[in-house]
């Protein structure tokens, strides 16, 4: 953390040293001594918020309808350039502070979006801190701003303005005017400079499928990649986009419409899945924990649904409605509403709280679909029908989880018989390692600290959960022993205070097999028990590849890159080197001291992002589609190949 001296130190215009200077450099100290309360956190995800906040100024400056294509360029120094073809940040003379617009975005607190009033209609991003807090964080900054024919540009350090706004050159006559943000994050403030090119990918793929038309460039110099998100169809492409894998019932429905200065969209599609994907945002926003936007649409549907099938005699009189449970059922849905005053439940915006949205969104979702079922009568039965069948499975499955649960219930030991449990009760300082098959098992057992870890194996590859619903997994012996060891239950019932393990990790071999299993795992834990992922306490082992003899000296490898490193390092010396296959070909004190010991050994944390990813694989490799899976296992096959 910098001193206080550093900020007043350095580079301070001594003239006009305004009652309003010093409340911008309070301000700015403020963001730096606490970086945390600005964009959450210093560590990869505060750096990766450190982009987002800069590229959200420029997708406003989209949603505004003034930008058509942004632009995002990491070099290989880590410096990041985000351009827009915008109408370029305002540079007049402010009349109150004498300063130039420009300036006062760029250091002033939450002034970003709703500058200058009128022009912008929505603001995104997730701490909406502006772009001026990335200013304070940034080592240096450079903005320039493309407006009638002139370059504009100021240059900061750790968010203090080197000088004025200058104007700098000029651009031809005919081209578009923009704004060009360059800076480079301050490394007294981030450790670890390292951003991730695929969840950033993420991110901006998702800003386009929200903001139809505009293109998003993005170029990755360090590693030479680069990908480019355009969507015509916008929220329709991005239900396409979640559907690629599966089998669909219809093309997408979609809705947007205007209402009391709000807009609000949405997109349809069923598919022949059990689960539901719905995702909703505002602002864009994506909205994890929903709010009323999703109230609202979920009773339009159920409504919409209800209504058609007793018009039609598809559902007879006497005949239960459908629940809104049974109507999501292999839905896939976006719902993308901007409002003008968006009003969040929570710090991390993570749900939407105003209550206009339920009937605004209820009344044009459901208005639309309903015309779309009597158009669409064909689908509309399809759709019916997957709903009442839906709704029986319903009834199986709270019939076969009494009968699990009065089970249990009876079993005066519900724990199952294959968990090695550790002796410690706190789940605070309890771990669970999940082990594939019986031998692995069996090492682990052996080398485990029997004080805080409990072993469970699990035997052979674990049943399909996507293709099989929650009754039949729970009939299954190795899901129900997984369930039971973890304590919370799952689905609806998820109770997280019964929480067994503060951690339960999962260690599976390093090959295809292992990967497998690992997807499938993380698929269970994604789609039942996905609190317990949001919390943190889901973790994958890392065991070594390869274990190096030099001389007497052994040495353990975890991937390919140290290998490398170790065969340039000892270019003529010779080495004993094995290759582990499986976790099998460890005794049990390698296991320990490898990937077991916590004095040692290394767990990636799992994410919700990172189980969504499994979640998406999974459906490529067990889903009904055929193709896809094919092309998967083909291109594996050949990895595979090259390993061994
Ligand atoms: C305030 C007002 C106007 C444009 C912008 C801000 C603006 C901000 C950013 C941030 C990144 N790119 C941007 N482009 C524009 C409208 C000014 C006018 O009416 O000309």
């Amino acid at each position: 953390m910098p001193k206080k001296q550093d900020l007043e130190l350095e580079n301070i215009p001594t003239e006009n040293y305004t009652a309003d200077k010093i409340q911008v450099l309070e301000g700015l100290e403020a963001v730096r001594r606490r970086p945390g309360m600005y964009i959450g956190s210093t560590d990869i995800r505060g750096l990766h918020q450190l982009v987002y906040e800069v590229v959200d100024n420029a997708i406003d400056e989209a949603l505004a309808g003034s930008a058509d294509h942004i632009t995002i360029t990491i070099d290989t120094d880590n410096v990041v350039t985000v351009t827009d073809n915008g109408r370029g940040i305002p540079v007049d003379i402010h009349p109150q502070t004498g300063k130039s617009a420009l300036e006062v975005v760029m250091t002033k607190l939450h002034a970003g979006g709703k500058f200058g009033g009128g022009g912008y209609k929505v603001a995104s991003g997730l701490h909406g801190v502006g772009v001026s807090a990335v200013n304070a964080l940034s080592e240096w900054f450079e903005s320039t701003v493309r407006r009638d024919g002139i370059l504009y540009r100021q240059n900061y350090k750790r968010g203090v303005p080197q000088a004025d706004v200058k104007q700098v050159g000029k651009y031809p006559t005919g081209e578009r005017s923009g704004t060009i943000q360059r800076f480079f994050p301050d490394k007294q403030i981030f450790k670890n400079i390292d951003y991730k090119f695929d969840v950033l990918q993420q991110r901006f793929r998702e800003m386009a499928f929200l903001t139809k038309g505009l293109a998003i460039k993005f170029t990755d110099e360090r590693e030479g990649r680069a990908a480019t998100f355009y969507f015509e169809g916008g929220i329709t492409s991005f239900v396409r986009y979640l559907n690629k894998n599966r089998k669909t019932l219809h093309t997408p429905f979609h809705v947007s419409a205007p209402v009391e200065g709000n807009y609000i969209e949405a997109a349809i599609q069923y598919t022949t899945d059990y689960n539901e994907s719905t995702l909703t945002f505002a602002n864009n926003i994506n909205t994890h924990d929903g709010g009323t936007h999703l109230t609202g649409f979920r009773s339009a549907l159920t409504r919409a649904l209800n209504d058609y099938a007793r018009r039609n005699k598809i559902l007879k009189e006497g005949e239960n409605a459908l629940t809104g449970e049974d109507t999501r059922e292999g839905l896939t849905a976006i719902v993308s509403v901007k409002l003008q005053e968006p009003q969040f439940e929570s710090q991390t915006k993570a749900k939407l709280g105003n209550a206009e949205m339920k009937t605004q969104v209820e009344s044009v979702v459901g208005e639309a679909f309903s015309e779309w079922l009597e158009e669409h009568s064909k689908e509309a039965k399809e759709i019916i029908q997957k709903g009442i069948t839906a709704a029986r499975a319903r009834e199986a499955a709270r019939q076969a989880r009494d009968l699990v649960i009065r089970k249990s219930a009876l079993e005066s030991l519900s724990l199952p018989g294959k968990l090695a449990d550790c002796s410690e009760r706190e789940a605070e300082n309890a771990e669970l390692y999940i082990v594939e098959g019986d031998s692995a098992g069996g090492s682990a057992k052996q080398g485990r600290d029997r004080k805080f870890q409990a072993i469970l194996p699990l035997r052979g590859k674990i049943m399909n959960v996507e293709k099989s619903r929650l009754d039949k997994m729970l009939q299954n012996e190795e899901i129900r022993a997984l369930i039971t060891a973890i304590g919370t239950g799952v689905g609806n019932t998820f109770d997280m205070t019964n929480l067994r393990y503060s951690r339960v990790i999962l260690m599976s071999d390093a090959d295809v097999d292992g990967a497998h299993i690992r997807t499938l795992l993380l698929t269970f834990f994604f789609r039942y028990m996905q609190p317990l992922v949001e919390h943190g306490h889901l973790y994958i082992a890392q065991p070594p590849l390869y274990k190096v003899k030099i001389g007497k000296e052994e040495q353990y490898l975890y991937d390919d890159h140290a290998l490398e490193e170790l065969r340039k390092k000892n270019k003529n010396g010779k080495f004993d080197l094995q290759r582990y296959k499986g976790l099998g070909e460890m005794n049990p004190e390698q296991l320990w001291e490898t990937t077991m010991n916590p004095a040692n050994r290394t767990l990636l944390q799992v994410t919700v992002e990172d189980a969504a990813e499994a979640d998406r694989t999974f459906d490529m490799l067990m889903g009904n589609e055929v193709p896809p899976r094919k092309r998967f296992i083909q291109t594996h096959a050949k990895h595979a190949k090259l390993d061994v």
